[in-house]
């Protein structure tokens, strides 16, 4: 047999450098490089191997996190297709990487993290950073990641990796397992030597398979649909991920049949769709959430069903509503005691296309759905343009603070069609899933399943490695920023430009309304000095300076007060070849509202609080339309 000799970690890397995917028929390179940050837990090991692969781009990121955020990112916009590796010394830097493994895991997006570990050999015991146990010395702060991975190993000996390794790929490459990967490497066996057999670093391509359904199911779900009179498609982020934009399209025309869209499934099909009828649930339009509220057959298409999406299981009322759920997931597709369709998107909507041929719903319906529709678009178009707008419209006040809606009406008109935007948390997403019209697949990116503050600079870094010719916006708040703004170094240092819309309200506007709603009066939510006199966090307004911030770590940075000014920053940013963050002040009275939605957040049933009594009272109604779909 031949055999190389090579440190574990050299051998890692060569690994990784020989895997490809392919998907019908066309291949990638699965890894882009590796992301991270060096300690003495992976200098030696990791990168040393990395110094000797120059032709494997290695990035250094500001925060383990952020590296995880930037392969995620990455992933998501390649839909699964490509990914990059994280590499981090031991102890904070490895700990750092779990928010990051946990956001990928459950947005079934697959990233590779290679965290240090302590000392395989045990004789120098406790390393620098080692977490002691009086129980075991088989445990460390690498367990952590056990319940937020897909796969996890530790690899003790060298050789390990032969064994590991596939299995880590076939878990990355997997339609159905996929999300975080955790291998933990000692930091001693990193480079230790081993006569790895050639095989090891021979070219390998794993192959996105297209799973077909079964014919039973298939005839199952086709003889729902056939008896349903008011069908509703649920798109979710496994259409975009399946790349089934076009076989859906050709599904919705050729039957009528509406499509309400998740947060992660928005943008498969462009806004102005005959068929799409926006946002469904929490954050849903008024036309998806009529719809969903009387559906008989919701087809789930690649989709979790959160929360948000069900609107904590109050968006479907219609007492014998059925399900007929699409997904490479078998745990995916059980859900609400569906008929699960276990098959790949795209093959499942083809082949539904072929057994409906000719079934399209009843003109009423089609009539209802055409007018719900006609309605949303025009709240929408007053809610992106609240300025002089004629009636209904506020009258034009030019220098009053834009709404939050007017900036996104700005951003949208900046956005060329293959545009990117970007976001995960605050009131931007429950905005944004609402207002933002997606022209074409990928062209919305939101992270929407861990909701994480400190996503969005990163993630759309990785969004715009992954396609460089389109241009990228985020949206974020300035609780978020003050969370993670740090990676704008790492894109000026890669050149990798995002355009980054900041809105400033003074803290929480999510969390604060959320808190007034719930009769908490928005306590302990806006960014506020302590007060000499009340001792809490109700005096002066803390005054932040955001472009000083931005500009400090590379960024062009411009602030705004009007729309008008927004929309002449935007045009900047969009000529310039750097990261450009703009900051906004924004009107928070001016919030876009809800359209017969709920989402159940307990609140306190005891309280000596007359307004939180008052909440709980609202609260225990409101959940008696909470359903099981047993
Ligand atoms: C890491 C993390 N911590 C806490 C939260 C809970 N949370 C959700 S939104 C939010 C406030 C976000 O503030 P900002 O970014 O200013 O957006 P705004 O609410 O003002 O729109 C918080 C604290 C979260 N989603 N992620
Ligand atoms: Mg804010």
């Amino acid at each position: 047999m031949k055999t190389r000799r090579m440190t574990m970690a050299q051998a890692l890397i060569a690994f990784l450098k020989q895997q490809h995917v392919e998907r019908d028929g066309r291949e990638h390179a699965f890894f882009a490089g590796v992301v991270g940050i060096f300690g003495h837990g992976n200098v030696a090991g990791i990168g040393q191997a990395l110094q000797e692969n120059p032709d494997f781009p290695y990035i250094l990121v500001r925060n383990e996190q952020a590296g995880v955020h930037i392969a995620t990112g990455f992933a998501k916009a390649s839909n699964r297709l490509r990914t990059f590796a994280c590499t981090s010394s031991i102890g904070p830097g490895a700990t750092n990487m779990i928010t990051g493994a946990a956001l990928a895991t459950i947005n079934r997006l697959p990233v590779l993290l290679l965290p240090g570990d302590i000392f395989a050999r045990r004789n120098v015991a406790p390393v620098l950073q080692q977490l002691e146990s009086p129980a075991t010395q088989d445990t460390g702060v690498n367990d952590c990641f056990k319940p937020v991975s897909r796969y996890w190993d530790r690899i003790y000996r060298p050789e390990q990796l032969i064994t590991s390794l596939p299995e880590a790929m076939r878990v990355l490459t997997s339609p159905s397992d996929c999300g975080a990967v955790t291998l933990a490497l000692p930091q001693d066996v990193q480079a230790e030597a081993y006569d790895y057999p050639e095989e090891l670093f021979r070219k390998r391509v794993w192959l996105i398979r297209r799973g077909e359904p079964d014919r039973e199911s298939l005839e199952r779900a086709v003889a729902a649909l056939c008896a349903a009179a008011r069908p509703l498609i649920v798109c979710g982020g496994g259409v975009l991920m399946s790349e089934a934009s076009q076989a859906l399209e050709n599904f919705a025309s050729r039957t009528g049949i509406p499509v309400a869209e998740t947060q992660a499934g928005k943008g498969a099909l462009a806004w102005n769709h005959a068929q799409v009828v926006g946002a469904i649930g929490a954050t849903g339009s008024l036309g998806a959430n009529r719809l969903a509220n009387a559906a008989d057959v919701v087809i789930g298409i690649g989709t979790r069903y959160s929360d948000f999406t069900t609107a904590s299981m109050t968006a479907f009322q219609n007492l014998n509503v059925k399900f007929v759920n699409i997904n490479t997931a078998e745990f995916d597709a059980y859900k609400v005691s569906a008929i699960p369709v276990v098959a790949d998107a795209r093959v499942a909507l083809e082949q539904l296309s072929a057994a409906l041929r000719g079934h399209k719903v009843k003109a009423a319906y089609a009539t209802e759905i055409a007018e719900l529709k006609a309605n949303w678009d025009a709240e929408v178009d007053r809610l992106l343009h609240l300025s002089g707008q004629g009636s209904g419209g506020i009258t034009s006040e030019i220098r009053r603070k834009p709404a939050q809606s007017e900036v996104i009406g700005a951003m949208c008109e900046a956005a060329d069609e293959r545009d990117v935007l970007v976001s995960a948390a605050g009131s931007h997403p429950g905005d944004l899933h609402k207002l933002w019209r997606t022209r074409t697949p990928n062209g919305y990116h939101m992270e929407y399943g861990y909701s994480c503050m400190g996503y969005e600079i990163p993630g759309a870094m990785g969004a715009k490695m992954a396609d460089p010719s389109r241009e990228v916006f985020v949206l974020l708040g300035d609780g978020t920023y003050l969370m993670a703004p740090t990676e704008i170094a790492t894109s000026v240092q890669e050149g990798v430009k995002i355009i980054i819309v900041l809105v400033d309200n003074g803290g929480f506007a999510s969390i604060g309304n959320l808190s007034r709603s719930l009769g908490q009066g928005g306590f302990g939510t806006s960014y506020r000095a302590r007060d000499e006199k009340s001792g809490q966090l109700d005096g002066e307004t803390l005054k932040i300076d955001f472009v000083g911030n931005a500009r400090s770590l590379g960024a062009h940075a411009i602030k705004v007060a009007t729309l008008d000014e927004l929309k002449s920053a935007l045009k900047e940013a969009k000529a310039m070849d750097r990261t450009t963050v703009i900051v906004v002040e924004t009107d928070v009275t001016m919030s876009v509202p809800g359209y017969d939605s709920w989402w159940d957040v307990a609140v306190a049933e005891v309280s000596e609080m007359e307004s939180v009594r008052e909440a709980r009272a609202r609260y225990e109604e409101a959940r008696k339309r909470e359903r099981h779909f047993a």
